[in-house]
């Protein structure tokens, strides 16, 4: 633009000299006159073609930095999303967490929480919490005492299971249960009774048999997924008949058989996705 401009003063200055009326030559060169005008609208249009370009100079710097101005906000949205996208990340990898009856070790997928003793209520007790619980083989304690006020009690667990079972391959009667707390990438876990095999898509975990409480006894609790292949508890193959786990058969009626069979030991399995 310097240069147009440059250019211009120069065309300007040649013919300022050129109607210099001092000059003798300049009333016989009308066509010089005619020229200035025609050099004058030249640089006219220059100078509105330079502001034009100026204008168009400013609007583009406008537009580059309302770009670069979009363009950070840009950059921090796909900041932001990427950072939430981590967050929900790290909740779906927090995985899930379920207890392998009667084994102390966790598939080669999983990683052990915790190993323990097997515990439930006694057989023969009306009362006490009627579920089985997984007691860790390292407890900790807060405040304890001796006092004799009312409380419920937790025996260690043991299968009884006339022998030989013709369902678990080795001898299992009277011997104590391990448990194992197994945590799992896994979002979600279940127990299926009545299941030897996971469903398609679904990985499984362990498979076993679902062992409960004798149907005559007084104390009923919960059913639980017992591995087919359970680890024992070193030492404790005596009869103790604490918290005691029996095979779990079904039996038509309501039930309809088939799909179902009168007195089959059900299976169970544990299955995560
Ligand atoms: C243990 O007992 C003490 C004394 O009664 C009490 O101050 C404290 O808070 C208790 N601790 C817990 C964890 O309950
Ligand atoms: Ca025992
Ligand atoms: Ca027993």
């Amino acid at each position: 633009m310097d240069s147009i401009r440059a250019f211009c003063w120069c065309v300007v200055g040649v013919f300022a000299i050129g109607i210099d009326p001092s000059n003798g030559d300049f009333e016989s060169e009308p066509t010089c006159l005619s020229r200035f005008d025609y050099d004058y609208k030249m640089l006219q249009k220059f100078v509105s073609l330079e502001q034009t370009i100026q204008n168009l100079k400013d609007s583009l710097t406008e537009s580059k930095n309302k770009i670069e101005d979009m363009s950070r906000e840009n950059e921090q949205k796909i900041q932001n999303l990427k950072d939430s996208l981590a967050e929900s990340r790290d909740t779906i990898d927090s995985g899930s967490v379920y207890i392998r009856w009667g084994r102390n070790e966790c598939q080669d997928n999983a990683e052990v929480v915790y190993k323990g003793f097997t515990a439930g209520k006694k057989w023969s007790d009306k009362g006490s919490g009627s579920d089985t619980i997984c007691l860790p083989e390292d407890p900790s304690w807060l405040n304890y005492s001796t006092s004799n006020s009312p409380r419920g009690i937790v025996y260690g667990t043991e299968i009884n299971i006339n022998e030989p079972s013709g369902v678990f391959e080795k001898r299992v009667n009277d011997q104590n249960l391990p448990c194992a707390a197994c945590h799992v990438k896994q979002g979600s876990v279940i127990m299926i009774p009545g299941r030897g095999q996971c469903y398609t898509s679904w990985n499984l975990e362990y498979s076993g048999y679902l062992m409960t409480a004798y149907s005559d006894h007084h104390g009923p609790h919960n059913h639980v997924c017992v591995d087919h292949h359970p680890d024992f508890i070193h030492g404790g193959k005596g009869n103790d008949d604490d918290h005691i786990l029996y095979l779990t058969i079904s039996k038509c009626g309501s039930l309809p058989c088939p799909p179902y069979a009168n007195d089959r030991e059900l299976a169970c399995v544990v299955c995560s996705k």
